[in-house]
């Protein structure tokens, strides 16, 4: 299923008020609400969202905050669906958790769909039995974090994706890991496993686009999805970074190819990419290779360093964008009436589930 939900449209009271309007409203909306409401951002969210945000984070960070508020009766999550969904199942009461705009997905989440991953394990476990962890990236469906929960996995994020693999390491020899390709090959690299043992599962091919031998061989099945933004980075725009800064230190996101995680200096989650560079002395030059939303707030914030982004091209995350201001009030203006719209609720059963392959992911 996809995680693409249909959004009505707003209504003409939302779209034809002045952005100062709307900022307004939203504040005086936020306000009503107090202790009721707690408003999440995700670090790739404009600043106009941003700057309502009670904590910002990425998901995982995100979805552990909601755990510390078991008062508040409303999460407002501004972020795409399965950041809300992750957030509904690690929820500790009975919240509503809320995503403004229902079309923010996730198009990397989208590249694995349930019935696709079930029939490759379907081909693929005869082959190699009982030796293989399922992993997926936080980045997918709640559907898919219950394959993973009920098939013995965990779910991992860009900060633990090693860890993660580790702790399925431990167990068995081999993991299928989706959706994202590219955070799989980069955290095995790093862990000193060759690419020769990995393989790329394509669902549109038979077998995955693989014979049996080499799926019996592989030690990492790597979904073929990548993230659409940080597949817009190159190792040519590294080249060019450097020869105008010289002296620039390059930090790229895991989701990046291996090529260009090759080619930079350091690769990391966003918070990582944050703490880092945050942390580093007055006057270091950052060239990032991460959403722009977060780039550009990376070098407001931190006005005695250079920073900027590796991609000419301003690439902000298509569907992180479509958390518009109208959408925030539109939603609060409803609490505030008493009702609750665009709630994200995960079912029962894969609820369970994926909370299995979520709570293995926090006990590492
Ligand atoms: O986990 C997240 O929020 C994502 C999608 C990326 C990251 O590196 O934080």
């Amino acid at each position: 299923m996809s995680t693409v939900l249909f959004q009505r449209p707003l209504s003409r009271e939302y779209t034809e008020l002045s952005e100062a309007e709307t900022l307004d409203r939203i504040d005086a909306a936020k306000s009503a609400l107090g202790a009721d409401l707690v408003i999440l951002g995700h670090h790739y969210q404009r600043d106009e969202i941003i700057r309502f945000a009670d904590y910002r984070g990425d998901s995982l960070k995100l979805a552990r905050e909601t755990a510390n508020h078991s008062s508040a009766r409303y999460i407002v999550f501004c972020g795409v669906h399965f950041m809300a969904e992750t957030a509904d199942i690690l929820k500790p009461g009975d919240q509503a958790v809320i995503l403004p705009n229902l079309s923010a997905g996730c198009s990397m989440a989208d590249m694995a769909g349930i019935d696709e991953v079930e029939h490759c394990w379907a081909q693929i476990s005869p082959l190699v039995g009982d030796s293989i962890t399922p992993i997926t990236y936080v980045n997918s469906a709640a559907s898919l974090k219950a394959f993973v929960g009920r098939n013995g996995g965990a779910v991992c994020t860009s900060s633990n994706a090693q860890k993660i693999l580790k702790w399925a390491f431990d167990r068995k020899p081999k993991t299928l890991f989706f959706p994202d390709q590219h955070l799989g090959r980069n955290s095995g690299l790093a862990m000193g496993y060759s690419a020769n043992e990995m393989v790329v599962w394509d669902p549109a091919k038979p077998m995955g686009g693989n014979t049996g031998d080499e799926v019996r061989r592989a030690r990492f099945i790597l979904w073929k999805g990548h993230c659409s933004v940080h597949g817009r980075f190159t190792v040519e725009q590294i080249t060019k970074a450097r020869l105008r800064h010289p002296n620039a230190r390059i930090i790229v996101h895991p989701e990046c190819t291996r090529e260009v995680v090759d080619a930079a200096d350091d690769n990391g989650s966003t918070e990582y990419i944050l703490n880092t560079v945050t942390a580093a002395p007055s006057g270091t030059v950052f060239g990032i290779g991460t959403e722009i939303n977060l780039v550009n707030r990376l070098a407001r914030e931190n006005p005695d360093k250079t920073i900027f982004c590796l991609d000419p091209v301003v690439c902000p995350c298509a569907t992180m964008y479509r958390i518009h201001p109208s959408f925030l009030l539109w939603v609060l203006d409803n609490l505030l009436q008493g009702k609750v719209v665009n709630r994200i609720t995960v079912p029962e059963l894969i609820r369970t589930e994926a909370k299995l392959a979520l709570d293995r992911m926090l006990s590492v």
